[in-house]
């Protein structure tokens, strides 16, 4: 059944927000050319990262100069190259790539309906620790690993989990059934992409059901728990800031 008029699954919370496809309203990003780009997350909302999806026509390209901020893209359609700094790799749907503050990225030649999800930061540099390095790689090849013991609930970790990387971006992948094992509290931010399938996410005290296309902004402390319901998997994308002191 269609969604009635005046009716959306969206809902913006002061300390987390749900978005719903149906709402996407494209932005021009200076730099992104030929393609649809919405800005899903960023600091209007309460956040300290940016969460961007963009979908490129064919002829379409991204080229974003070197600054201080941080990019992570993960490829959930489709194809094109990857550039960064002197990496440079033709990729396909699970590629990743991290291009770090101080250098220049850039997707081009992608095929008509390539669809990436970028992330975002302000990179927070850790006196005496050398700057993270650029790197592109493919998820299919990152082991996934049960989470706190359940092999029901998979989580690979998309960029090295060392103290030069401020940010992770992980994929979570739940058997139906399977559940974060407790409501989570903390600290870091979450920016979230469903991938595929479908649940139920709590965020503070509401429950929504959720499923592939569907975006959650986390701000820090957000009490958060997940249940894959249906007859799939279900699967998200998502980041969260990391290895920096607390005071
Ligand atoms: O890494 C995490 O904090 C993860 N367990 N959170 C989540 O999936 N909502
Ligand atoms: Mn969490």
């Amino acid at each position: 059944m269609s969604t009635p008029y005046g009716h959306t699954r969206t809902r913006v919370a002061a300390r987390h927000a749900l978005i719903a496809p149906d709402g996407h309203v494209k932005s021009s990003v200076p730099g992104i050319t030929g393609a649809t780009t919405v800005i899903l997350i960023n600091e209007a909302m309460g956040a300290k990262f940016a969460q961007l999806v963009v979908t490129f026509e064919s002829g379409g390209r991204a080229v974003l100069p070197a600054n201080d901020v941080e990019t992570c893209g993960y490829v959930m359609s489709g194809g094109g190259t990857v550039t960064v700094g002197k990496l440079k790799q033709k990729v396909a749907a699970g590629a990743f790539f991290f291009a770090p503050a101080g250098q220049a990225w850039a997707i081009t030649a992608p095929s008509r309906g390539t669809q990436v999800t970028l992330f975002q930061k302000k990179f927070a540099p850790l006196a005496g620790v050398a700057a993270p390095h650029a790197l592109i790689g493919d998820a299919k090849q990152v082991p996934g690993n049960p989470f706190l013991g359940d092999p029901d609930a998979r989580l690979q970790v998309l960029l090295p989990d060392t103290p030069a990387f401020d940010l992770a971006v992980n994929i979570f992948t739940y058997e139906s059934g399977a559940t974060l094992p407790f409501v989570e509290t903390h600290v870091m931010e979450h920016g979230l992409l469903m991938l595929s399938g479908q649940g139920v996410y709590r965020l503070e005290d509401s429950w929504y059901p959720v499923a592939a296309g569907d975006v959650i902004w986390m701000a820090p402390y957000c009490p958060q728990w997940f249940v894959a319901m249906g007859k799939t998997t279900a699967s998200y994308l998502y980041y969260k800031d990391v290895n920096r002191a607390a005071l």
